[in-house]
Order: structure tokens, then sequence, then C-alpha cells
């Protein structure tokens, strides 16, 4: 049973708890240059909570941005503000000064706590952002960096003792278009999305150790790479670069045997993996976007791993609706994660039958909670999460993807879902990646137009067009087929790992590249 008492901290839940219960000598976090065991990332996660309550005047409820590539430094500092009752806010490392000021304003933060390699936005952002009192670098040596005040304090910390449902974090959605909404989440959120997911699908041990590549600051990351390690007493491997050219070297170094990472990663993987010994690996998850069946099993062959698929998002923390390793089916992303309610409606939130493609809506432990945001009004409607994605459900309770509900395709009054023609495409040889959308026409509204990487060795030419297009003719039905096909060295993707459809969309709109 999901149970807490009123007053948790969830920081002790995940950390200090396994001190307590004698478990501290186990390692904990790797990074390229620091193994910590459960010991020492307690030292500097108090030490930090320290330096921030006792240096920088932080209080309880302060909200603290956090900046860094992932390291254990990074999580020592999430930790620590946590720990001291503020309010921890990632932030992708690729951001810029103007998207730092929306952030920075919009959650009010009053501390910065940010990598020195990644000052510079933070300085430009400074003087637009009036509630910004202090900024602190780590992986310093300045005499009044982060880690120097650190090791002026002690490493024991009194945590904050709050409430279950007092705010613990902000993540920022990676949402492709609008400002940034900031999603709220409380102690007692943390510790349900370690609690559903990682103890049904994932069934991980305390022997495990994670890898993989998702930010600290996008919550596929965070759950995956910190909070689900740490809530079962496992450690992790904390990369700044774990893109598909090094992941698979850092899995054969570190011997990974649980890995995060997107679809697109898997799959551009899955050639380099016959050069690397990745047999410690027993468990590859995949999210951030739907994972095809063509990279399934494309992943299955190279590394002989069922990959565990699972659809969640910023708003519900973690993942809701996934396969396990030993009950998946190709082409679907799953089945609802125990302790949530999933459910497909129409437009006006009425509950469609088996089979039907509709709005996917969630019921569970966590949910949207956007910082003063009439968005509110659009993700939580009727009691239901409304995640914005097209579904169907089974007679067997499986879920399918379809697409984003404003990814949908009309085409000469069909409605054709891109990301199926995608996975069609996919599975042809000549494929590495590819992007599948409406482009404007006189005639049919819109048509399907797919943007293609073709595989080293293969050429973009009019008989490559012809083959693909037949190929998907004889795959499924044949008015899906893209009538316009676009070969592409690059496809735009987010730093999330979403491929941008909205900017292909964009492009094919004006005729050229955006
Ligand atoms: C899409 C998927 C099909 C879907 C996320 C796991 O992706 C995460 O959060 P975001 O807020 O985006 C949410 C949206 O991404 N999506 C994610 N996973 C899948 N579509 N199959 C999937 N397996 O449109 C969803 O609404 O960036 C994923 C855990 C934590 C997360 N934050």
């Amino acid at each position: 049973e999901l149970q807490f008492s009123e007053r948790m901290n969830c920081a002790y839940e995940l950390l200090d708890k396994w001190v307590a219960q004698g478990h501290g000598d186990r390692p904990c976090l790797i990074g390229s240059e620091v193994r910590w065991t459960y010991v020492e990332l307690l030292a500097q996660a108090n030490r930090i909570a320290n330096v921030l309550t006792q240096d920088l005047g932080l209080v309880p409820g302060n909200r603290v941005l956090l900046r860094g590539a992932n390291s254990p430094m990074l999580a020592a500092c999430w930790l620590g503000v946590v720990k001291a009752g503020g309010v921890a806010v990632g932030s992708m490392p690729l951001l810029r000064a103007k998207e730092l000021t929306q952030i920075v304003n919009k959650a009010e933060i009053s501390h910065v706590l940010c990598d020195e390699r990644l000052a510079d936005e933070v300085r430009n952002a400074q003087p637009q952002c009036p509630t910004l009192r202090r900024v602190v670098f780590f992986h310093s040596d300045a005499a009044d960096g982060l880690e120097a005040r650190a090791a002026a304090k002690s490493p024991q910390f009194a945590n904050v003792d709050t409430a279950a449902d007092e705010v613990c974090m902000m993540a920022f959605t990676s949402g492709t278009t609008g400002t940034p909404k900031g999603a709220v989440q409380f102690h007692r959120d943390v510790m349900a999305a370690c609690w559903c997911w990682p103890r049904h699908h994932l069934q991980a041990t305390r022997d495990d150790l994670f890898i993989g590549s998702p930010p600290l600051a996008f919550t596929f990351g965070l759950g995956g790479l910190l909070l689900f390690p740490l809530s079962i007493g496992a450690s992790s491997v904390l990369l700044e670069k774990a893109t598909p050219d090094v992941l698979p070297a850092a899995i054969e170094k570190y011997k990974g045997t649980v890995c995060f990472t997107s679809p697109t990663a898997y799959r551009a993987m899955s050639a380099a993996v016959k050069n690397h010994d990745i047999s410690s690996l027993r468990k590859c998850v995949s999210a951030g976007e739907a994972l095809p069946a063509a990279t399934r099993k494309l992943w299955k062959d190279a590394s002989g791993i069922e990959m565990i698929d699972g659809i969640g998002s910023t708003e519900m923390l973690h993942i809701f609706i996934s396969h396990t390793d030993t009950d998946a089916r190709s082409g679907a992303t799953g089945k609802v994660v125990p302790g949530y309610t999933a459910a497909i409606l129409d437009d006006d939130l009425k509950p469609l039958p088996a089979g039907k493609i509709g709005r996917l809506a969630i019921k569970g432990p966590t949910g949207c909670r956007y910082l003063g945001d009439d968005r509110q009004q659009q993700y939580v409607q009727g009691g239901w999460n409304l995640t914005g994605d097209a579904y169907l459900v089974d007679e067997d309770g499986w879920f399918v993807y379809q697409a984003r509900t404003d990814d949908m395709i009309v085409s000469g009054g069909y409605n054709i879902a891109g990301p199926e023609v995608e996975s069609v495409l996919l599975a042809h040889p000549a494929v590495a990646e590819c992007g599948v959308i409406g482009a404007p026409d006189e005639e049919r509204g819109q048509v399907v137009k797919a943007y293609i990487v073709l595989r080293p060795g293969f050429t973009g030419n009019d008989e490559m067009c012809k083959t693909l297009q037949d190929y998907v003719k004889q795959t499924i039905a044949p008015y899906k087929y893209p009538r316009k096909i676009e070969f592409r060295e690059s496809l735009p993707r987010t730093e999330t790992g979403k491929l941008q459809r909205f900017r292909l969309r964009a492009e094919a709109s004006s005729g050229g590249q955006a």
C-alpha cells in the first residue's frame, strides 16, 4: 500500500533512511570523476543544505534553480535543496538567457546553483531577474564556489520537517510551443512516482546500476537516474555526455544493468553495440516518444533485450502506462500502471469503447498542477489529466499510441496518425530516422509528407522515393502512404529527444527549412 505520514521529507526517504538502516557503505552515485557511497552523498547533500541555509539565506519554500549537465554534484544539489525545505527547479543545460529569464521570473527563483561552465547564460539573464538573490557555481575551484563553501560546513544537517503535501520540486515542460509551463510536485508525489511504476514494471533491485541519457532537469531522467535508484538503495551513473555514440562504451565500462534513454537513441545505438560488451544490461527503458515496433525489434536483435516502453509526462511526474519486459506487445505502449486509472474519452469527455481512438485521460496519485497558468484547464478536465495524446485501448487493456492530438493528419477526409506511417518507414532497411506530418494541400487539405534520413550507403533519389511509397502501401492502408518525401541529413529534435514535428510542419507550409 502507498501510504505516507502527514509530515515527510522525500530526501529522508531517498537518502538519510539508507544510512540510518546501515546501508551507507553501498555504492550510490558514480560520475566521470567521483564514486560516492550513500554516506558520501548524504554528507555532500547535508553540506550543501548548510551552505544554502547558513551562507545564502535560504528559507523553506524558496525556489532554487539548478543548472548543469548530469553529475553526482548536480544530484547532491537537488537533495540539498529539498533537505532544506526549498523547491528544486531543474533547467535544461542548453537553455539560453531568454528562456532562463522566463523560468526564473515565473517560478520567482531566489537562488541558483549552476555548473561554472554554464555561467554565461545565467549572468546574461541576471539583470532581468528581480527575484534572484544569490548565484553560486559548482564544479568550481573558486574560493566562493560551492565546493569550497561546502567543505567548510558540517556533514550533518537536520532536514526541514516538511508536510508530505508541500512543494519540493518544479519541472518546466519541454513543451514545443508557447511559454514554458512549470509543473509543481509535492514530497509525496516524488515518493508515489518511486512506488508505482518502478515496483510493478521495472522491478529493479539494490544490486542494479542505473545508466542513461535523459537530463535530471527532465523528469524522465530525474526519476530514472536519481529518484528510482535511490528509492531502492541501488546505484546510478550520472554522465555529462551520454549521447548514443558514447553510451554503449559507458555501459561496458561501468557495467550498467538498467538503461534509460529515448527510442531514437536505442535505434542509433543498435548498430554500435556489437563493438561493445553490454552483457551487463538487464533492462532497457524507452520513453519520451512512441517506440516504433521496428525499433523494439532492432534493439532486441542487437542486445537480446525486450524493451520496457512507457508513457509519462512532466505533469504526471513519470510513467503511467507501460510494458514489463516479460509482458510486452509490440506496437502498444503497454497497460496502465497499478495505482493509476486510464480511459479513452471523446471530445465531450465521455468514455469510448475498446478500439476507438480518442483522448488519453489519466487519474492517479500524481497529477498536473501548473504554477499559475491558465493552461491548467486544458490539461485537467472533469478530474482527468488529458495528456494531449490520441490513443486507443483494446479489449485486453493494451493502450496503443496514435499521435499527439494536434499532430493527427487529416487528408482527403481520412484521419491519419503520422507515427503509424513513421513506424512502417522505420522498418525499411534504408531508413535511419523519419518524421511524418501533414503538409498543406489545396485539394486534400493536407497530404502525408515524410522527412527521411537514410542509412549510410543509400541515396535519396526518385527511385528510393517510389520504393518507400510502395513499401508503405503494401504494409498499411494505401491512403496513408506519403505522397511527398523529402530526404534530409538530420531531423529537428528537442533536448529531450522528441521530434519537433511543428518545425517540419512550418517548413512544409513555408516551402523551405525553418
Ligand atoms: C509523449 C510518449 C508515446 C506523449 C516523460 C517518461 O516525455 C515525458 O514528458 P514530457 O512532458 O512529454 C510528455 C508527452 O511525450 N510520450 C512520452 N513517452 C511516450 N508517447 N509513447 C511513449 N512511451 O505525447 C506525452 O504526452 O516531455 C516520459 C517519464 C517522464 C516524462 N516527463
